[in-house]
């Protein structure tokens, strides 16, 4: 059953973008609204945990109305949001849709977590996985569900590789490799081709998602993991089905 459940063509495309704090999500969906919003009705959804800074960036980027951009607070842990507990994104997501309806594109930005977040097929038809350059050529290489499965993976920031020492060629085929050859974009906010590839990505899922030809994809849960708060006492784990459990306070 697609997203919604219903007929894959009767509504938006919902695209979600994931991928660590920093790595340019945001700037990515800005690149998509300024390459496509001339011919797509576009609409974005960002999840932070307690403020709405990422849809008061897009807003201030200009390059969708802003009542277009609607922000969902997730609380302590933004993957559960995306992947556990969907309701919060897809009460939003609707009320977007109905509101601007009819909307073409719905882009979901997770809250910057950490490297295996990904999203549920419950809320997105496709998924965008981002890295960037700065964060270590070998990251491609480490896999993990949103590296080897998301629909398409960015290497974001190609412009800085020569700064960081990265080679963006490799990165690229080590990263192709850990996907099995899924597609992999190397991307630069500051590189007209790049852009056009993005854009090209796009617009060819959104037809294949129009024909009902596009099958949402599950990358996997994420691994197990914990998080701890900034003075390290509070930890909150999650199990392999992604339920929270196991709260233990260490001091
Ligand atoms: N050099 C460079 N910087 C970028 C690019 N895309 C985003 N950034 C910068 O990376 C930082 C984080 O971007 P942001 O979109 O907020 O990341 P997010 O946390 O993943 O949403 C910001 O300072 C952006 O200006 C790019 O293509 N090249
Ligand atoms: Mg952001």
């Amino acid at each position: 059953m697609p997203a919604g459940g219903r007929a894959p063509a009767a509504r938006a495309l919902r695209l979600g973008v994931a991928g660590p704090v920093g790595v340019g999500k945001s700037s990515l969906i800005a690149t998509v609204c300024r390459a496509l919003g001339a011919e797509l009705r576009i609409g974005v959804i960002t999840n932070d945990i307690y403020t709405d800074e990422d849809a008061r960036f897009l807003r201030s980027a200009g390059v969708l109305e802003p009542e277009r951009i609607r922000a969902v607070e997730t609380g302590a842990c933004p993957h559960t949001a995306i992947r556990d507990d969907v309701t919060a994104n897809l009460l939003a997501t609707e009320d977007l849709e109905r509101d601007f309806d009819p909307l073409d594109l719905v882009i979901i930005e997770s809250g910057g977590d950490n490297l295996t977040a990904t999203f549920s097929p419950a809320l997105v038809d496709a998924q965008i996985f981002v890295l960037d350059v700065a964060g270590g050529g070998d990251v491609a290489r480490k896999g993990g569900p949103g590296i080897g499965r998301a629909d398409l993976l960015v290497v974001n920031k190609t412009d800085l590789a020569p700064h960081v020492g990265v080679d963006v060629a490799q990165m690229v085929s080590d990263a192709s490799a850990a996907r099995e050859n899924r597609a992999v974009v190397a991307l630069s906010r500051s590189d007209d081709a790049s852009v056009a590839q993005l854009r090209a990505w796009v617009l060819g899922v959104l037809d294949s998602f129009r024909a009902g030809a596009h099958v949402a994809q599950d990358p996997g849960p994420m691994a197990p993991h914990f998080h701890a708060d900034e003075d390290g006492g509070y930890v909150h784990s999650h199990d392999d089905d992604g339920r929270a459990h196991d709260h233990a306070h260490t001091h």
